[in-house]
């Protein structure tokens, strides 16, 4: 691709209207507010943190006409004026014939599990996600992780770890019935995984099989626009193709999705769920209707609908995603550069950094990474999230730490609102820490809640020396 004006590969393709003040703390402050949320950075408020690197999810920056949109949302009840814009759009990027809004992407999930798994099933899929697992289960099903060995090692540089084995796929098939399978789960650029895309190549595989055996394949289209990104930089046939015809192309190899439009699609709220066939739609609609709200807004005001229209359209531009990815590289980079350990390739919308390999000292049942998403607060008030064995929950038929090969702290980068300063901060608290990384002690947990404890638990320094 030429760039269309001469600039820095990866320089922001936009600039700033409006700021948002940060607030300061004390290290003696910082180290308070850790022990007051039980050492867990989602029970921290956000005045006490300094870079939220929580999470990509809803805390993008809106543009000047997503703003302006929200003036123009239509809040009709029903049959809103948004919801057919947003439709519109929806159509031409993703492909899909039926758009049902939801309030975010665990809604989707909610409705596409309870209509298409039924007691007994199983689902196989590149890797697990929190709570597409969850509602997965809730539904009666069981995931199977069907992804490339090389997605559970960070070191591989594998340039598709997001792809599916498909002798493993083939594996799970032959054992339980193609009966008892009601769909893949594919999710694009694999969040867990570290943000790694499948290929096209994989994916015209997949759908060969998949036609082959009756399985349908439902796309988790939440951060698929930047696997587009990927096919285009690493798969030679589509070295010339947009983002947006190969974003086209992958959902035409798909028979619907769930999404969470608070990542890719630029938005602080709202997903969708799509789907080709007419049946299944008319019961996903009868679904919203209890769970989310009417067919023609889901969940959202018609003011959201409209900044994910406009966001769709943003985020779809190549110098969008060469800017998003170029910010996330460049963090990447100066921690690689610096002996960090982190997963490789670098993904798109985090760098994840290895717990296993920065805290080799502290044992996985003592969450190291949890323990290591705490000490970078403490060190700059940066905040960041554990994805490890707390996240990965318990085995519901054993209650063991599910104890995951992949054990990672995750510095995920909002899109359009850290500047390379706020980067080059970041990547010094990583340092600082890194050198002082032998007296990180590991956590204990003091409170675990049923669901999805990640976001809730409390931990307790483990004692020196224990
Ligand atoms: O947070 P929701 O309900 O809008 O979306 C759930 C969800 C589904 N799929 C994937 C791949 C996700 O990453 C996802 C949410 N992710 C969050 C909140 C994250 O911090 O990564």
């Amino acid at each position: 691709m030429t760039a269309k004006t001469s600039h820095r590969t990866w320089a922001e393709p936009y600039k700033i209207k409006m700021v948002e003040l940060l607030h300061m703390t004390t290290r003696v402050e910082r180290e308070k507010a850790i022990r007051d949320a039980g050492y867990n950075t989602f029970l921290l408020r956000s005045r006490d943190v300094y870079i939220d690197l929580l999470t990509d999810s809803g805390t993008s920056a809106m543009s000047d006409r997503q703003w302006a949109g929200l003036m123009r949302g239509d809040e009709a009840y029903a049959g809103s004026e948004s919801f057919y814009r947003l439709e519109e759009v929806v159509r031409q990027y993703y492909g899909y014939r039926h758009l049902l809004p939801t309030h975010q992407g665990r809604g989707a999930e909610h409705i596409m599990s309870q209509l298409l798994i039924k007691p007994g099933d199983f689902i196989p899929g590149n890797m697990y996600f929190t709570t597409t697992r969850l509602h997965q289960e809730l539904a009666g099903g069981k995931f199977v992780d069907v992804i490339i060995d090389e997605a559970h090692d960070t070191q591989s540089s594998h340039p598709f770890k997001g792809n599916v084995d498909l002798a493993k796929l083939d594996e799970l098939v032959q054992e339980v019935g193609a009966d008892c399978v009601p769909y893949i789960s594919l999710e694009g650029n694999v969040n867990m995984a570290g943000g790694q895309p499948f290929s096209m190549e994989n994916l015209k595989a997949l759908h060969s099989y998949c036609r082959e055996k009756g399985i349908l394949i439902m796309l988790d289209a939440t951060r698929t626009i930047e696997n587009a990104f990927f096919i285009r930089e690493r798969e030679a046939a589509y070295a010339g193709k947009s983002v947006k015809s190969i974003l086209r192309e992958i959902c035409d190899l798909t028979d619907g999705c769930t999404m969470s439009a608070k990542k890719d699609a630029l938005t602080n709220i709202g997903g969708f769920f799509c789907c080709n066939d007419d049946e299944l739609f008319q019961r996903a609609k009868n679904l919203a209707v209890i769970y989310e709200g009417l067919h023609t807004y889901g969940g959202l005001a018609g003011r959201d609908m409209e900044a994910m229209a406009q966001g769709l359209h943003e985020a779809v531009m190549e110098e969008h995603q060469a800017a998003r990815i170029g910010q996330v590289r460049y963090l990447g980079n100066k921690l690689a550069d610096a002996g960090i350990p982190i997963g490789l390739p670098i993904g798109s919308h985090a760098v994840f950094i290895d717990a296993k390999r920065f805290l080799p000292h502290v044992e996985q049942d003592s969450y190291p990474a949890q323990a290591l998403a705490a000490e970078f607060y403490v060190e700059s008030g940066v905040r960041a999230m554990e994805r490890g064995n707390v996240s990965a929950g318990r085995d519901p038929e054993t209650g063991n730490n599910r104890r995951p090969a992949l054990e990672l702290v995750r510095l995920t980068l909002p899109r359009r609102v850290y500047t390379q300063a706020h980067m080059d901060v970041v990547a010094e608290c990583v340092v600082n820490v890194f050198q002082r990384r032998k007296q990180i002690q590991g956590l204990k947990m003091t409170f675990e809640p049923e669901y999805l404890r990640f976001f809730q638990a409390r931990f307790e320094p483990l004692a020196k020396n224990n």
